[in-house]
């Protein structure tokens, strides 16, 4: 008998005896093992002093209880794209659906915190058809959990840590997650004070680490890249989706795994629809358009617009609204340093935006009355800047009412614009639907900023050079 014989008559012998069983059951097989998360930004250390950042800021009696996304059904059996709750990312990185972390004091008087995860099980058979999980195992050993348990055994556990009498104030962000929200609370009557994390949380958001800012950067490059390609896809007759197309293949090939919101590619009258999405129009020589786009990566936004002249050549009086949200961004950006409130830039854009449309006949009126009515609000009806980060708009807390201060290691978004709506009487008819937004993403610096979105060019001769 040859050696393939023997191993048919052993496995008979096996099977026979009732070994066959332990050794190869058809019911077992190997599946692959979830990767540890990717080190370029992720970052242990970082992720508890965020934790020890926030107990820090609470009562030592207090249980933080931090909840992620639920999954939500798209059409039949197929969810959307999963994607973690910003606030629960930001405290634990971990980024899989069904997964609640607490945080507490381990001794009433200590600093000392203990860090507990409750995850999908590692063979709660979903693995088979979803990919495999971490599990207790792996939020122990990649996440930093002193101890894990599974998902299902939340209740009650919880029901045990509120039940000690230990802890008088309870702080979580479970209205962002409803469906936990409800099971919560009908397991336990009797919960201390319940408390909103959210605000805390929002103050550690603003103030970026390294790893952070290094995530965002290799976000703006990525949506920078895009917006070059797509430039070129511009053209009397193409359609606002091929445009849309072509960003969202070069973000793709730079492994983002989705944009961080909806993309506008808004051309002709559409540029005047602020959060335009349907993406479906046929461009046509001598219109605008308006591109509002940014890459995801590591769970970090970019945001970034550009206005483009769709036959290539700016007209003289789209260059002359152009020019004007142009100079107005960087005195903007150029007056952006640790200190500087945040009212006095965005006033100041206002005042300059004004003056310039009624120096230029483009709006009729008066700059005074135009200020004190809030007709600017016509022309201007958005922000000035926004911080970005785990979310497009981040938190921008005020420190006082009228006061948002700009701090070293933020990130912003300056977006200043002029709309001029068809049919508005108050402005000059020659420039109706001629509306430009200019957006780019800052980086504030202990002297001043950083343009992290500098690969792009705002000014005119060089985007027309961009299209060709
Ligand atoms: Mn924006």
């Amino acid at each position: 008998m040859n050696n393939g014989r023997y191993l048919l008559v052993l496995i008979l012998l096996l099977s026979l005896s009732g070994c066959y069983k332990e050794v190869i059951s058809p019911l077992e097989y190997n599946l692959p093992e979830k990767l540890a998360p990717y080190e370029t930004f992720f970052d242990l250390p970082t992720i508890q002093l965020r934790r020890e950042n926030l107990m820090s800021k609470l009562p030592f009696n207090a249980l933080v209880l931090i909840v992620t996304n639920d999954t939500y059904l798209r059409n039949g059996n197929v969810n959307y794209d999963f994607r973690p709750a910003s606030n629960f990312y930001y405290l634990t990185g971990f980024d899989e659906p069904n997964s609640v972390a607490v945080i507490r004091r381990n001794q009433m008087e200590s600093n000392n915190i203990e860090f507990i995860m409750f995850v999908e099980a590692r063979d709660g058979g979903m693995a088979q058809w979803m990919g495999p999980v971490y599990g207790p195992e792996g939020a122990i050993e990649y996440f930093g959990a002193d101890s894990a348990y599974t998902f299902e055994e939340f209740g009650s556990q919880i029901r045990s840590y509120l039940n000690s009498g230990k802890y008088q104030s309870l702080y979580t962000n479970l209205e962002e997650n409803p469906s936990v929200c409800d099971s919560f609370y009908n397991a336990i009557i009797d919960t201390p004070t319940i408390y909103d994390l959210s605000e805390l949380t929002y103050d550690l958001r603003m103030i970026k680490s390294e790893i952070e800012i290094n995530a965002l950067r290799q976000a703006v490059n990525v949506s920078a890249q895009a917006f070059s390609e797509a430039a070129k896809k511009i053209k009397h007759g193409v359609y606002e989706y091929e445009v849309e197309a072509t960003l969202d293949y070069i973000l793709g090939l730079n492994g983002c795994p989705r944009t961080a919101f909806p993309t506008i590619v808004a051309s002709g009258p559409n540029i005047n629809i602020l959060h335009y999405q349907a993406n479906q129009r046929q461009m046509l020589g001598g219109e605008l358009v308006m591109i509002d786009f940014g890459a995801e990566y590591g769970y970090y936004a970019a945001d970034i617009t550009r206005t483009f002249p769709v036959n290539g050549k700016f007209s003289p009086q789209q260059a002359n609204v152009y020019n004007i949200v142009l100079e107005a961004q960087r005195a903007a950006i150029q007056g952006a340093a640790p200190g500087v409130n945040y009212y006095d830039l965005y006033f100041m854009v206002i005042d300059f935006i004004v003056e310039q449309l009624l120096a230029k006949g483009i709006v009729y009126g008066e700059k005074s009355q135009i200020l004190s009515s809030g007709v600017y609000r016509q022309y201007i009806p958005a922000g000035l800047a926004h911080c970005i980060g785990l979310d497009v708009h981040d938190p921008f807390p005020q420190s006082m009412p009228g006061e948002k201060i700009l701090q070293e290691n933020m990130v912003l978004a300056f977006e200043p614009h002029i709309y001029l709506y068809e049919g508005d009487q108050t402005v000059n008819p020659e420039y109706w639907n001629i509306s430009a937004r200019i957006e780019d993403d800052i980086l504030i610096t202990s002297s001043g900023y950083e343009i992290l979105s500098n690969n792009l060019p705002t000014d005119i001769s060089a985007l027309e050079q961009l299209m060709k």
